[in-house]
């Protein structure tokens, strides 16, 4: 019989590739869809314009119950990822109660409904290395206690307590998988890689000059949301449920992403990085890598993409969508009267 499953969070980067994994894989995709009224449909919804005709979106808000529990109760789910949530750290730092509702109440929501109506659907938890912040060792794995620095990782703190809760006490299948930062074209714009590969293509280009960045040696464990969102699926398809960290084991700092970024292009980022102190966070984390032995080992996981892989995906993927819009831009000039 065909699985269905259930994305929530399936307009941003993870969902969009995990709804590609899961068609690929035979399953049908449904998922969860808020409206924003400030944008426009067609950009919202940009990231899964090629899966439209294959998924079935359906209205509903991770601060509405009303709203889970009506699409969770016409499905008979097999399995949920839920991914959706304010993902931002530093927007967690302006508005952490906004943060805080949306990330801890609407995993409970989920949780509550599943719990009431699929008892037996599997649930997968989008956990974060963020819950390590302060970290108390390196590498960190699943037993590293977690000290989280902002309002988004104590809200995933509480997520992942939650979700070990609902498996504890209800032997629901429930997990959750501590992700180590993962990117690649598809990522928003505010997150530093992004920011990054899109402003080095915009001056390579000749539309920027410079690129403003705060902390320029904070040390993370990127790697592709292609081969996260794999491990995702992995997790849910285990006899027995757990939690796994997963990472890439490497660690570069901002500075090196900006290195590596501006020579993809022949440029030196000393010549256009400018450190800007509104880019600092009230309390960072500075260094993350993790070690995700156990996934390796249990879910026989593993990433396909290096760190310059990525790097060089990244910015040329912003300098093709640019050249393109810019050629588009001086044809419509030069063909006006
Ligand atoms: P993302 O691109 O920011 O996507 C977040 C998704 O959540 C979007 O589809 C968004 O919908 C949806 N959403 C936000 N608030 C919502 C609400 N109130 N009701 C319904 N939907 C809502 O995040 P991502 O990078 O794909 O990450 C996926 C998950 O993994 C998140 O939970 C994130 O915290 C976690 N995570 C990410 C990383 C990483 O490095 N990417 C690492 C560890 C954990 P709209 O399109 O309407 O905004
Ligand atoms: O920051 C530094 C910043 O916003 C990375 C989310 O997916 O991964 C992500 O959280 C580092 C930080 O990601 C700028 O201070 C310097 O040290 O790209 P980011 P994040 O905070 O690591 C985790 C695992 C998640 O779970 C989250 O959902 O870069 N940094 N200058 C900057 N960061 C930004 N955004 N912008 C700057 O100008």
């Amino acid at each position: 019989m065909t699985k269905k499953a259930l994305i929530t969070g399936i307009t941003g980067q993870d969902g969009s590739y995990l709804a590609e994994e899961l068609l690929r894989r035979g399953y049908e995709v449904h998922g969860l869809v808020r409206r924003v009224a400030l944008e426009a449909p067609e950009r919202r919804t940009e990231r899964i314009a090629h899966l439209l005709d294959k998924v079935n979106l359906h209205p509903a808000s991770l601060e509405s119950y009303p709203s889970i529990f009506h699409i969770v109760s016409r499905y008979d789910f097999d399995e949920c990822y839920h991914l959706a949530a304010q993902s931002f750290v530093a927007e967690s730092f302006a508005d952490g109660f906004s943060t805080m509702n949306t990330n801890i109440n609407g995993t409970h929501y989920m949780l509550a409904a599943l719990r009431e109506l699929r008892p037996q659907c599997r649930f997968y938890f989008a956990g974060s290395s963020e819950m390590f912040g302060k970290v108390r060792e390196v590498p960190q794995r699943e037993s590293t206690p977690f000290h989280p620095r902002s309002p988004y990782g104590i809200s995933k703190v509480a997520g992942f307590d939650l979700t070990r809760n609902y498996r504890e006490a209800y032997h629901m299948f429930c997990v959750s998988g501590i992700l180590f930062n993962h990117e690649g074209p598809r990522r928003g714009f505010e997150f530093v890689t992004r920011k990054i590969s899109n402003t080095v293509a915009r001056i390579k280009l000749g539309l920027a000059t410079e690129l403003k960045l705060g902390n320029l040696e904070a040390q993370r464990d990127w790697g592709h949301a292609k081969d996260y969102v794999i491990a995702m699926y992995m997790m849910l398809q285990q006899s027995e449920p757990d939690d796994y960290v997963v990472a890439t084991g490497e660690s570069h700092s901002v500075r090196e992403f900006c290195e590596r970024a501006f020579a993809e292009v022949g440029l030196n980022y000393k010549e256009h990085v400018v450190v800007d102190e509104r880019f600092r966070r009230p309390a960072e984390v500075d260094q993350l890598v993790g070690d995700s032995t156990k996934a390796r080992t249990v879910l026989g996981w593993r990433p396909k993409y290096t760190f310059d892989e990525l790097v060089r995906e990244m910015v040329q993927s912003d300098l093709e969508t640019l050249s393109r819009t810019k050629g588009h831009e001086v044809s419509k000039l030069s063909s006006s009267p």
